[in-house]
């Protein structure tokens, strides 16, 4: 990758892009306000690259829990849900698109598969030539948590996390953002826990409460969250949870002056 460019990450939540609690709701008012804060970032220097993932919110979750996707192929009744949640996902990314563009990015879907291939619920190799391409001349790539097929399974359920995981170690950002529903990661769920607090700075040593609220996402739990983020810190310079339904919050992070929000220690 060419040294000169300075490339941010950024995972757009499936609480952001969505309304976790209606199925198939798309939240066009945050999705194209983080556009707007993307373009502003791109716009302040031509060496500036942006890759985006976004998760997948009501538009992935429910249907690929009521299916057991992620689990693999058990019956044929399953079936039909893979194929349900392909084309749920391949929606929503077509609306986040629309967005991005109808801000003057020039952004390229590039489904996980393009990227990564799986078996048995992780990744098995990974092919960057793609991200690397669009990224060389001047294209933001665009990719997206994904019911794909899986070698052992025949299919499973990937993570917008785990791609951001991939990317982050092959492109060494200068800095990944994640943009949630909430300010950044607290001490303890703060669904919950009305007394949980923001932890500014999270270092692999600050004590986080693993208790977990009724889920509905099929895609792992606060433990392993974490273990991810800070993996992800160790291959970016910079690197922060941020509230991305907050107007401003997203191009803060992207230019390192975080208000409220938490960053992540690389160690
Ligand atoms: O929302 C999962 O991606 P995530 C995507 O980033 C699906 O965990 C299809 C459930």
């Amino acid at each position: 990758m060419n040294v000169t460019l300075e490339i941010a990450l950024v995972k757009l939540g499936g609480s952001v892009v969505s309304d976790k609690g209606k199925l198939k709701t798309f939240s066009r008012k945050n999705v194209d306000s983080l556009s707007a804060e993307i373009n502003s970032y791109l716009s302040e220097s031509s060496d500036r690259r942006v890759v985006i993932v976004h998760g997948g919110g009501s538009f992935g979750h429910v249907k690929a829990k009521a299916y057991s996707i992620r689990e693999g192929l058990k019956n044929d009744s399953q079936l039909k849900g893979f194929a349900e949640v392909r084309q749920d996902m391949r929606l929503l990314n077509s609306r986040i698109m629309g967005c991005l563009m109808s801000r003057g990015i020039a952004s390229v879907s590039l489904p996980a598969e393009s990227i990564v291939s799986i078996r048995d619920t992780a990744v098995q190799s990974e092919d960057f030539s793609l991200v690397d391409a669009s990224i060389a001349h001047g294209m933001a790539p665009v990719t997206f948590g994904d019911a794909v097929f899986d070698s052992k399974r025949v299919f499973t359920i990937i993570s917008g996390d785990i791609l951001m995981h991939s990317l982050a170690g092959h492109l060494r950002p200068q800095v990944s953002v994640f943009c949630t529903d909430v300010d950044g990661v607290y001490d303890s769920n703060p669904v919950i826990n009305r007394s949980a607090r923001l932890i500014r700075l999270l270092t692999e040593s600050t004590k986080v409460s693993l208790e977990e609220s009724a889920r509905s996402d099929v895609t792992g739990e606060m433990r392993g969250k974490l273990a991810v983020l800070f993996d992800i810190a160790h291959c970016s310079s910079r690197t922060y949870v941020v509230n991305g339904r907050v107007r401003g919050r997203l191009l803060s992070a992207l230019r390192g002056d975080v208000r409220r929000g938490t960053e992540v220690s690389h160690g």
